[in-house]
């Protein structure tokens, strides 16, 4: 067995574009043209091929990192027939799959109204003439937003998604599978509102639609003799192997985002090409159990004893909702999308409880509010939130399964205290942590939050900021509320809320007495803790906030 480098070929104007993808792993066969990993820049994104057929030896980019032309990728084992190829001509001879392009907005657009109808117009797209409808990717009423993708087309070379110039809504379809169509054309209609009714040049001279456009590769010379003779020389197929799922751009990413298993997803488009909607039928058959990915099924118990049942959920709403006033769609946050997925999965998987309980911060409060006063000049003011993370550390250590995390049937105790908090953004929540908390006091944990809220609020957190947290807290303190349900961060198995003290009247045996009361809520993972344990570490951390020196026993 001999070895290739593989490198990246020819990619044009593109360089030092960021590694967002990794399609392959060690140890993987990986066919001739296989996409190996997909780079983006700031207009596109491209899947990288394989110049030569063989074994994943070794790695040597990873997600993040940034390539050029004739940057190392990976080295493959392969046979001897791949080898007599020269190692570095095929790379340069593999043609990367383009993912998104640019191009003019076309659309002809009528006289400026409040509301009008404008025609669908198939944009530049380059040589490609006559070119096969093979997906309608809407229909008449979907709303649609500027640059959504309305059809895809396909020629002998390439697929293409065409977007739509405008946001509106959908009154006319005039194409249909089959169809060949060719820049100008029009495909339909759009009921446009406000400012878009507004001829396109008037409002935005320069505005672009992205053509998402997948070219095929041109298999290189060399494949001739690699490629198993099943494979042809030149396969006008979108797809760029064989081995790879036949999907548009759009619905890989679509698949990414939910985190569906591509090759696991039967197609039902043309050629067995996957569409947008088998990967919702996919994630709605896995939802009501009637499916398991590999993964889980790789990852499931082998005493499950389940059912199989599964959430067996109504499909979500469809509304129109432009049908009852004007609407504005906007993307979510990248923040906010990542976040909603994780918080739906721990919302979903994890049989939370909440206990409410308050804490009597009279003293504390007074304590904290005395020596910011005595290290006015320090400039570092230390806050509550710090005094909670130093106390909850104690409490983690007097009751080690809220420290711990489910792996499987048992259960993993760190030994270190890393504690994750709560950070509202601009552009959604983000949970530094605070990295050993239990080794620092509370002016440094109060300097180290002030630092990494800042960073978070600048959008300028690192992973490594984020990671490794053993417990969190939420503190809406500065903000209000009394109590709320705050969802455990997996594969953290607790979580503490905290809201606004308040004077409240205590009863101290006597008489009311006015306190200033913390109100706590920690949600616990019931198939780690029980309430009890919850009820005695809420205590816990009362009476340590109650009275701070109890942190010294
Ligand atoms: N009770 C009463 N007042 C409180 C308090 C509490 N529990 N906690 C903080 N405060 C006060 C502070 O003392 C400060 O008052 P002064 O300006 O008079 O000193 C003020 O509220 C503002 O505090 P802060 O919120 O800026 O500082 P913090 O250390 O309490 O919190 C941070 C920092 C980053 C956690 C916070 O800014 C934040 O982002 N909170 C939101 C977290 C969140 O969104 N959680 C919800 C997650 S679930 O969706």
């Amino acid at each position: 067995m001999a070895t290739v480098d593989v490198k990246v070929p020819d990619i044009g104007d593109f360089s030092d574009v960021a590694v967002i993808e990794m399609l392959v792993n060690v140890g993987d066969t990986v066919a001739v043209e296989q996409s190996l990993i997909t780079v983006e820049s700031d207009k596109a994104s491209m899947e990288i091929p394989s110049s030569h057929a063989g074994v994943v030896k070794s790695i040597q980019v990873k997600i993040g990192d940034t390539v050029s032309e004739g940057s190392m990728l990976l080295t493959l084992e392969v046979d001897g027939a791949a080898q007599a190829a020269p190692a570095s001509a095929p790379a340069a001879e593999t043609t990367p799959v383009v993912v998104a392009q640019t191009a003019p907005a076309p659309a002809a657009v009528a006289p400026s109204a409040a509301e009008a109808e404008i025609d669908l117009v198939v944009p530049d797209i380059g040589d490609f003439k006559d070119v096969a409808v093979i997906e309608l990717l809407v229909k008449v009423g979907d709303s649609v937003a500027s640059e959504q993708s309305l059809i895809t087309v396909e020629s002998d070379k390439a697929s293409m998604e065409i977007p739509s110039s405008h946001a509106g809504v959908v009154t006319a379809l005039s194409v249909k599978l089959g169809d060949a169509v060719n820049q100008g054309d029009v495909i339909g209609k759009l009921r446009v509102q406000g400012a878009a009714a507004v001829p396109a040049a008037a409002v935005a001279p320069a505005a672009a639609v992205a053509a998402t456009v997948e070219v095929a590769a041109a298999p290189p010379a060399s494949a001739a003799t690699a490629a198993p003779a099943a494979q042809p020389a030149h396969q006008p197929t979108v797809a760029p192997s064989a081995q790879l799922p036949h999907a548009s751009p759009s619905v890989r990413k679509f698949a990414r985002e939910l985190g569906v298993p591509l090759a696991e997803v039967k197609g039902s488009g043309v050629k067995g090409r996957i569409t947008h909607e088998d990967i919702q039928g996919f994630t709605a058959a896995v939802m009501r159990g009637d499916v398991q990915t590999t993964a889980q099924a790789a990852k499931a118990p082998a005493a499950s004893g389940g059912s199989g049942v599964g959430l067996d959920l109504l499909p979500w709403p469809k509304v129109d909702f432009a049908k009852f006033g004007p609407i504005e769609r906007k993307e979510m946050s990248r923040i906010k999308k990542i976040s909603g997925a994780n918080l739906m999965r721990n919302a979903v998987m994890i049989p939370a409880v909440t206990n409410h309980d308050d804490a009597d911060i009279t003293d504390l409060e007074a304590f904290r509010v005395a020596i910011n006063k005595e290290n006015e000049k320090s400039g570092v003011k230390v806050t509550m939130l710090a005094f909670l993370i130093k106390a909850s550390v104690a409490a983690l250590k007097q009751f080690p399964e809220f420290n711990s995390s489910l792996d499987g049937d048992a259960l993993v105790y760190k030994n270190y205290w890393h504690i994750g908090f709560a950070a509202d953004t601009p552009n959604g929540l983000v949970v530094p942590v605070i990295k050993n908390a239990d080794q620092k006091g509370v002016v440094q944990i109060s300097q180290e939050m002030g630092e990494l809220a800042k960073k978070a609020r600048d959008g300028k957190l690192g992973p490594a900021d984020m990671s490794g947290a053993t417990f969190t807290i939420s503190s809406l303190g500065g903000i209000g509320g009394r109590y709320f349900t705050p969802i455990i961060n997996a594969p953290e198995v607790a979580i503490l809320g905290v809201c606004k003290s308040q004077m409240e009247p205590v009863w101290n045996g006597k008489e009311f007495t006015p306190r200033l009361m913390l109100p706590l809520s920690l949600t616990w993972d019931h198939r780690v803790i029980d309430g009890a344990a919850a009820a005695r570490f809420n205590a816990f951390l009362g009476k340590l906030l109650a009275d701070f020196r109890r942190m010294m026993l």
